[in-house]
């Protein structure tokens, strides 16, 4: 396995599409949902059966929040290409495409990924996106994409948010301040009604969380079956020696508000939202959990798609 750049993975959904026509049973739509800051594309991939056409719920996952965590575009491109090319031979994926359309966005923050490419110092464990317009000083970049989100902005700024733009956790001047954060925001909005999932990937601590993020205090309606579904996940997880926990983000993490599933949630009415933290479990030195050597991706993306097919299963039926 290798990392794709940004470039290489443009490339890789191109060829995807063109690769379309040719005996897999899935549709590809190819685009993008807009610029970020520095005027880079957003890619997004929508997938649907050839077999089965009638209205189904989406399946919406993104991946590439923030830079560093190279392991979750590597992770949605790994389920682009698996609904796209192993639904012939794989039972559990050709059933998931007969019972829902997917919507992928596997790098939200363009400039933050290509800059965890280049040789500046400390540039590989960049968090944000690259905006340099809120430091007076003009010496501080970028907003934490996973803060900007419209519910609950900045409810709770003393865990987890930052209104210093050189502060690593830098939530932005206002909700949706960002290109980045719109982006999604508005193809989530244009799917508002097929909805039925949602599913963000970070790294790193083997998370599998659910709202609430902007609070510990507030409890959630739903929360047996948002555990329940989750625990599809779990389960095959730990089968395949990974242990996840399962919780609030707030309550397992730390509280921080605007990140998106907390949005995906709050305002746009999805039950089923979720932030999952992949592996590592554990900080790795030298550089913590964010480096995960490429000799070890192909082994967690695979497992993982195991438990991403276990879940939305389940949540198919439970649903
Ligand atoms: O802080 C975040 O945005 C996520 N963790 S990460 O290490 N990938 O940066 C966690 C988001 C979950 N939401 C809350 N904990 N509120
Ligand atoms: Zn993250």
């Amino acid at each position: 396995y290798r990392y794709l750049s940004y470039p290489e993975m443009v490339q890789f959904l191109k060829e995807l599409k063109e690769l379309e026509s040719s005996a897999t049973s899935a549709n590809v739509q190819f685009g993008s949902i807009g610029q970020s800051f520095e005027g880079r594309d957003t890619p997004y991939v929508k997938i649907t059966s050839k077999r089965e056409d009638t209205p189904k719920g989406t399946i919406f996952i993104d991946g590439g929040f923030h830079s560093r965590e190279w392991i979750s575009p590597a992770m949605v491109v790994e389920i682009i290409h698996r609904l796209v090319f192993n639904t012939d031979q794989d039972d559990d994926t050709r059933r998931l495409l007969d019972m829902f359309d997917f919507i992928l966005v596997p790098i939200v923050n363009p400039d933050g990924y290509v800059f965890t490419f280049t040789s500046e110092y400390d540039a590989r464990l960049w968090r944000k996106s690259r905006t340099n317009k809120y430091d007076p000083n003009n010496r501080c970049y970028g907003v934490d994409l996973n803060r900007n989100f419209g519910y609950m902005w900045n409810d709770n700024p003393v865990f987890g948010g930052s209104s210093d733009a050189c502060n690593p956790s830098f939530s932005g001047p206002h909700p949706f301040s960002e290109p980045e954060s719109q982006n999604l925001r508005d193809l989530l909005l244009s799917n508002k009604d097929a909805l039925t999932g949602y599913v963000s990937f970070h790294s790193y601590g083997q998370y599998f969380l659910y709202p609430w993020g902007y609070r510990d205090d507030v409890e959630i309606e739903d929360e047996q079956d948002l555990i329940y579904v989750a625990s599809a996940f779990q389960d095959t997880m730990l089968r395949k020696n990974y242990s996840y926990l399962v919780g609030s983000s707030a309550k397992s993490l730390y509280p921080a508000a605007g990140g998106s599933s907390d949005y995906v949630r709050g305002a746009i009415g999805v039950k089923f939202a979720y932030t999952v933290e992949l592996p590592p479990k554990d900080v790795v030195m030298p550089y913590g959990g964010f480096v995960v050597p490429e000799s070890e991706v192909e082994a967690i993306v695979t497992d993982t798609w195991a438990g991403v097919k276990a879940l939305l299963l389940r949540l198919f039926y439970y649903n």
